[in-house]
């Protein structure tokens, strides 16, 4: 049998792998090679929405098929591979929404309670953002209290989960054609709550039966989803704690510390995490954690909860998704908080190994086994302190002998808000994102790109991240990340400004050198792919790149999706105008209708599409390809042909 590859292409992360392995430890990629996916499944046609099913719809013929053939590609009930795809798709849409968006209204809920000083430990941190989020929000400023604005955008933002009729109220933000598209379409997404159920309804069994209908809807709940919830929740937490700003972190299992007291947060919401990096800095907490023989207190965090932290205290990262089992199997982490997604089932068998505690502290998300502490916004703080505690007291019974941390750690540049890269490039008094433009009109900067996104078992660990962002930046595009994303370019070391020098094209480079960033800027956490469509958007409105977002020479991708949250992020670029490349998997190739609607037809209305490529530098190179189509469109090709030209001229120059 040939070698197989190795799961991951990071060092820290093989190697915690083989420490697993010797400590006979089961992990996601153990699970991976054991348990194949169904095919029908994976293909998208397999219906189990009624108790006449699970109907499985084979795979269509190579040919042409005939009428009985097709005939026998349906349910129990006659639905065709068409619309079985489709519902699965848009219930996938569904799914992710809803989990942003739940997140995103336990944010607006703290935040209104907090706006009304209930909650003493969370307060409004960034006010002038606070005031622009009230001015988008339609709400007289006048000389009103700031605890006053706060208290009726909090209104506001609760109000819009549940909107039955009329707009949701961030759409306004958009592009005005962009807005003008989605009227004519009837696809302005009211309440996200809203959306998600007749999403649902739409896909019982019975009754929406159209596959382009469906897929509608489907783009209709995404942007109630990145242009609603996502957004509402980045745009809360940026005021309750912060906006990001430029500041340095460190990523992967190296961060772990041997004489310390590690402490994993995991999940997504930061309303707890934002509360422990207060406690672990509390003298008292130090001098208790020093009572138990550790030198320290050591924070790190894991995927999106990870992300937060980072971006708003620089606080360390010990890995994207894949790698949350093998933090525990370090053996050095006393305990790992989970709140909701992204937490994978087996951690509290993991961390039956070894002393690691395991705390769920959401109600909406239990592990059988794992201890529950549930977090009480009123008492934030006190329930960290707790929470570390437990954590200091667990430090005892660490068993050295069984601690082996992989001793690389990445440095990078994090905390690109929209804002920062307004600021960054147009100056404190004259924020813009002209010189942006600027570049991208001139051709140093050939397009945008936003790679986003998780990791996937069924795909090399990180491999597909670094393959396609490489691709980009060498060809001069710009790349944004949020979400595991980050953390894959973070370990390879793509988020310092120096691999400007050694990754990026000349013309990416020079750009990068003159403002100081790296070729890949993290913007945060999923959540946060909202920031995106915030950039996207002010490039339109500065003006040179079209009237739209989908006349920008941009493009998105996900290489290694596997969350329903990831369908819903890329569902909304597309319905926002960008072009979207996923890889690893495709959820509807048993419906070639449904497939080429989302690839082609979307691209008729939405001005927008899907793309799928298993590839990553094919992936990379169909996005490139595409941003030179909308290069053209601009009439900017030629700029940088010349730029190019120039180039190999002042080499043929220096040769001679
Ligand atoms: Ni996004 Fe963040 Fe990672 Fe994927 Fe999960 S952590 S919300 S879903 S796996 S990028």
């Amino acid at each position: 049998m040939a070698e197989a590859r190795p799961v991951s292409v990071d060092e820290a992360t093989l190697e915690a792998y083989e420490k697993a392995k010797a400590d006979g430890v089961e992990t996601v990629f153990d699970r991976a090679a054991r348990i194949k996916p169904c095919p029908i499944g994976a293909a998208g046609s397999c219906c189990k929405n009624c108790g006449m099913g699970p109907c499985r719809v084979p795979a269509p013929k190579n040919r042409e098929e005939t009428p009985e053939e097709k005939a026998k590609r349906t349910g129990v009930c006659g639905a065709t591979a068409e619309t079985i795809a489709a519902r699965n798709f848009a219930r996938m849409v569904a799914a992710g929404a809803s989990a942003h968006s739940d997140h995103a209204r336990g944010v607006a809920l703290t935040f209104l309670e907090a706006a009304k000083g209930k909650l003493k430990d969370f307060t409004v941190k960034d006010e002038q953002k606070l005031y622009q989020l009230a001015m988008d929000l339609d709400i007289e400023i006048e000389d009103k209290e700031t605890q006053q604005v706060a208290i009726e955008v909090g209104k506001k933002c609760v109000a819009e989960f549940g909107k039955q009729e009329g707009e949701g109220l961030f759409i306004k933000r958009a592009p005005l054609k962009r807005q003008e598209i989605w009227r004519n379409l009837d696809i302005v997404p009211r309440g996200v709550d809203r959306e998600i159920v007749e999403m649902m309804h739409r896909t019982h069994i019975g009754v929406d039966q159209d596959y382009e209908n469906i897929l509608m809807h489907a783009a209709r709940t995404s942007l109630a989803d990145g242009w609603g919830g996502s957004m509402i929740s980045t745009e809360l937490q940026d005021v309750m704690f912060g906006t990001p700003e430029p500041v340095a972190g460190k990523v992967n299992l190296g961060i772990l510390k041997k004489d310390e007291v590690n402490i994993i947060i995991h999940g997504h919401e930061p309303l707890l995490p934002e509360m422990m990096v207060i406690a672990s800095q509390e003298p008292e907490m130090l001098k208790y954690a020093e009572s138990k023989g550790a030198k320290g207190i050591n924070l790190g965090g894991l995927c999106c909860s990870a992300n937060e932290v980072l971006m708003r205290h620089g606080i360390p990262v010990a890995g994207n998704f894949l790698q949350q089992e093998l933090a525990i199997t370090t053996g050095a982490v006393e305990l790992m908080t989970v709140d909701v997604q992204c937490q994978m089932e087996s951690l509290y068998q993991v961390s039956t190994c070894y002393h690691t505690k395991l705390i769920t502290t959401d109600r909406r998300a239990k592990i059988e086994g794992a201890q529950h502490i549930q977090f009480d916004e009123e008492n934030g703080l006190q329930v960290a302190r707790d929470i570390l505690k437990m954590a200091i007291d667990n430090f005892a019974k660490r068993d050295q002998s069984k601690v082996v941390i992989p001793d690389q750690t990445q440095e990078m540049v994090v905390g690109f808000s929209h804002e920062t890269i307004n600021y960054l490039l147009g100056g404190m008094f004259r924020a813009s994102y002209r010189p942006l433009n600027d570049n991208i009109i001139n051709g140093r900067i050939r397009g945008v790109a936003g790679v986003v996104g998780c990791n996937n078992a069924r795909v090399q660990h990180n491999a597909n991240f670094l393959a396609m962002i490489k691709e980009l930046i060498k060809n001069d595009v710009i790349v944004l990340t949020t979400g595991c994303s980050s953390m894959a370019a973070g370990e390879a070391g793509l988020m310092t400004p120096e691999a400007a020098l050694e990754f990026a094209g000349d013309g990416l480079r020079s750009v990068c050198e003159a403002v100081g960033i790296p070729p890949v800027l993290h913007m945060g956490s999923c959540v946060d792919n909202s920031r995106i469509l915030m950039a996207a958007t002010a490039m339109v409105k500065d003006g040179g790149l079209g009237d739209d977002i989908s006349d920008l020479p941009a493009a998105g991708a996900a290489p290694e999706w596997m969350s329903e949250k990831a369908i819903s992020i890329g569902e909304y670029f597309v319905a926002s105008g960008v072009y979207t490349v996923f890889s690893a998997t495709w959820p509807t190739t048993n419906s070639k209708a449904v497939t080429d609607y989302l690839f082609e037809k979307y691209e008729d209305s939405l001005k927008g599409m899907w793309g799928f490529e298993a590839d990553p530098v094919k992936a990379a190179q169909m996005m490139i390809a595409h941003i030179d189509k909308k290069r053209k469109e601009l009439g900017i090709d030629k700029a940088r042909e010349r730029i190019l030209y120039d180039m190999e001229k002042r080499r043929e120059l220096d040769a001679a």
